[in-house]
């Protein structure tokens, strides 16, 4: 329901709109308004209440992922450069690919909404109005196609990192998701445009769950939002922390540096290694152990034979023995 009342805030464009004609359109007595809307506030939405005007949503503009707000004080030197940004669009990623060829490498497209979201093989991804942070990354590295996946890792440390930096612990699901409290906060999808040996480009698409309250029936048992966890930070902050510890962890990658430091970062914030989880592949379920990743970025698990076997990312979804994780 609260999702509901933010939609017709957002949707009246700033302007007011009365308790009457609320309950009215949701169908809710105005006592069950007011309690929401104090819901709303406490939890960081900056509601205007006026006598016989009603409510409206101020925009805090400060908190708009544009490219004013988020390349000030940005420390980077080419990802986040340049930035596109859209109120709403289909899907970040879907543009990110319609333009990338043209676009040089670092090039962010972010949306305050997306109306089509997605998540791995066809999955949907929620990604409502100004509730997370919908972006897209163009990356061009000079790499074999084989190593494309190691980049969804990449996105997993820094994101990770950055949100260590300003102050929440998370643990990383291998291979794409962020995780709270045994629920997922964040996700990844890496997309991949390839000749057989040689990258023409790659699209790496992170959403994450920032002012969220409610989610719907489908996803409230796996999916939380840094709001909902008690962490009340911008998402310009948030972005701009991972753009900056994204380009770092990516340059070390492709430098062939001798560090490693996403490695140390999936590894020590697994939620999965030394655990028992299921592997579901081709709707075929298996419960092994999770011993480790390896350098590829590959996982290394022992099945109930006892035999080690390394898992490529892409090929399979994970779930915990007794739950989501
Ligand atoms: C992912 O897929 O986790 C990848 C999500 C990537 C989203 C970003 S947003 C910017 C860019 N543009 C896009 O169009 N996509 C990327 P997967 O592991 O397949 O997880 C999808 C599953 O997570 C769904 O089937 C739901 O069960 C659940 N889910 C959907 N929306 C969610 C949300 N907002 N928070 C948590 N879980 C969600």
């Amino acid at each position: 329901m609260r999702g509901k009342i933010i939609q017709t805030l957002l949707d009246n464009k700033g302007n007011f709109i009365s308790s009457e004609a609320l309950s009215k359109k949701l169908e809710i007595s105005s006592e069950a308004i007011r309690e929401h809307i104090e819901v709303l506030k406490s939890a960081g939405y900056n509601i205007e209440e006026v006598k016989k005007k009603g409510y409206k949503l101020v925009d805090d503009l400060n908190d708009l992922l544009t490219y004013n707000n988020i390349s000030n004080k940005l420390d980077t030197k080419y990802i986040g450069r340049s930035i596109i940004h859209f109120d709403t669009i289909d899907s970040t990623n879907d543009y990110a690919k319609k333009v990338a060829l043209q676009k040089q490498e670092g090039t962010v497209i972010i949306s305050e909404e997306q109306t089509k979201g997605k998540g791995r093989i066809g999955r949907q991804w929620v990604s409502k109005s100004r509730e997370g942070i919908w972006m897209s990354i163009i990356l061009k590295p000079n790499l074999i196609p084989q190593k494309a996946p190691f980049l969804t890792l990449i996105a997993g440390a820094s994101i990770t990192k950055a949100l260590n930096n300003l102050g929440v612990e998370t643990n990383i699901k291998w291979p794409n998701d962020i995780i709270i409290n045994n629920k997922k906060i964040a996700g990844i999808l890496t997309e991949l445009s390839a000749e057989i040996d040689k990258i023409n480009y790659i699209v790496l698409g992170i959403g994450i769950n920032v002012k969220t309250i409610d989610f719907s029936q489908e996803i409230s048992h796996i999916a939380t939002s840094l709001y909902k966890e008690g962490h009340k930070i911008s998402r310009v902050d948030i972005v701009r922390n991972i753009l900056e510890e994204f380009e770092r962890l990516y340059l070390q990658y492709i430098n062939h540096g001798l560090k490693n430091e996403t490695l140390d970062i999936c590894r020590k914030h697994s939620a999965i290694i030394g655990k028992y989880i299921y592997i579901i592949s081709n709707g075929e379920k298996e419960l092994v152990k999770c011993l480790d990743i390896n350098k590829e970025g590959n996982l290394v698990i022992k099945n109930d034979e006892n035999v080690i076997k390394e898992i490529m990312s892409g090929e399979v979804s994970i779930r915990g023995v007794e739950g989501y994780v």
